[in-house]
């Protein structure tokens, strides 16, 4: 199959919108994700904070070390949203189907527009000028013949850049003396596992490619096709209904004691992923929780739960989970619904027939008045904030405080 693909990844993206709409920020090492003084980690930073050695998914506090002269600013969701969904239309018109990977990414097939090379290098130049133009922001546009080499080849000159991979063999020859984890698909602990095993280039991979087979099963054999430039997987539409799981998290400012505290900050979320869920018209078909303890040590509980659709269900199943875990000091908290299947797929069973969703909307409303009295909250009219990643954080942290105070 020839196909002509491209990759359009934005530059520095949540400091680059900020940049935009302060122009005062221009030139500054600008830092996106928690304060200094809070907990957490740096979504992204401007080129120029990269310097310092900044980074994302970089611990705040280690950001702060390397760049206290930094500005440090929470991300705004909301409008990088928009400016997603603007993104979005831009890219449509030039793509028979777009896959979009996050917010600022998507691979666009477009092999009927462009028909070849040289057709593709005009839309995406014609992408960056529309995007400068409408929106105000650079991006980076890679064209290749398979999504792999299109990713690659829109990293290659970042920021603001252009790169062409015709052919696997260009692609070989451009990766051959790289890290592994060139080859998008090998994460951290992978590339762990094959540098002690004496493999550390795209060229290890292939002189060894029986180790790397018999050492990774399925994903090496799909890791060795890939160090040979072949990728013919096709630019798949995003639909939410393809998602694996829905889940919402919360990281605490300092470490939780209490498991009957967990358990409340559970109710919030489970209305959270409710709220996700439905907006899709989607329930689960399991429940899971997530858990960072103090030392960063991370597990991942989940049980089977059928038809799992209110946040009463997804509330039950979660604590049940946290029942089972360890006890231990705990810095996040998370819970979700995987196996996800649509309303169409929906139908009643017995035991939705006996216990009735009135009974779950009872015992939810049961559960947020627990809240409302313990934590002096008053959600009545204003509980949809909850969804906003920020408010959730608040009301969290609001709660933690009043727990302790509570409970000396
Ligand atoms: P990226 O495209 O990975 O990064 P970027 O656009 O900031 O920079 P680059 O020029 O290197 O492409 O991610 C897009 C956005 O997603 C980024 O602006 C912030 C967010 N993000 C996180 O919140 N956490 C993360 O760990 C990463 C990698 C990104
Ligand atoms: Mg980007």
């Amino acid at each position: 199959m020839d196909q002509v693909i491209i990759h359009v990844d934005m530059d520095a993206f949540y400091a680059s919108v900020e940049i935009r709409d302060d122009p005062s920020l221009t030139g500054k090492p600008l830092i996106i994700g928690s304060l200094p003084k809070e907990r957490g980690v740096v979504a992204t930073a401007s080129y120029e904070a990269r310097k310092y050695g900044v980074h994302s998914g970089m611990n705040i506090k280690e950001a702060y070390r390397l760049c206290p002269g930094g500005i440090y600013m929470h991300p705004d969701m909301d409008k990088y949203k928009a400016i997603s969904g603007q993104l979005h239309e831009i890219w449509n018109s030039y793509a028979t189907a777009l896959e979009g990977v996050a917010y600022d990414e998507a691979y666009l097939d477009v092999k009927e527009q462009a028909v070849d090379f040289d057709g593709a290098r005009r839309i995406a130049y014609e992408i960056k000028r529309r995007t400068l133009e409408e929106l105000g922001l650079t991006c980076s546009v890679g064209v290749a013949y398979s999504k792999t080499a299109a990713k690659t080849a829109s990293e290659e000159k970042k920021p603001d850049g252009y790169f062409e991979i015709r052919t696997p063999e260009d692609f070989i020859n451009l990766v051959i003396d790289r890290d592994v984890r060139s080859l998008y698909t090998v994460g951290a602990m992978t590339a762990e596992k094959l540098y002690s095993y004496g493999i550390h280039t795209v060229r290890d991979i292939q002189d060894k490619k029986d180790m790397v087979i018999s050492l990774l099963g399925k994903q090496g054999r799909w890791i060795t096709q890939l160090a040979y430039g072949i990728d013919d997987r096709a630019v798949t539409p995003y639909r939410p209904e393809d998602a694996k799981s829905i889940s919402r998290e919360v990281t605490f400012q300092e470490d939780v004691m209490s498991f009957e505290f967990l358990k409340d900050v559970l109710v919030l979320l489970a209305l959270c992923v409710e709220h996700r869920a439905d907006r899709y018209g989607l329930h689960g078909n399991g429940v899971t929780l997530k858990i960072t303890y103090g030392d960063m040590k991370g597990i991942t509980r989940s049980r089977l739960a059928p038809h799992c659709d209110s946040a009463a269900k997804i509330y039950q199943n979660a604590a049940q989970l946290l029942d089972g875990v360890e006890r231990g000091p705990v810095r996040l908290v998370g819970a979700g619904i995987y196996n996800l299947s649509g309303e169409e797929d929906r139908q009643m069973t017995i035991e939705d027939l006996i216990s009735g969703d009135i009974d779950h909307n009872n015992s939810m409303t049961d559960l947020l008045q627990r809240l409302q009295t313990r934590y002096h909250l008053d959600f009545a009219g204003n509980l949809d904030k909850i969804y906003k990643a920020d408010v959730l954080h608040r009301t969290v942290e609001y709660m933690r405080k009043h727990f302790d105070q509570n409970s000396k």
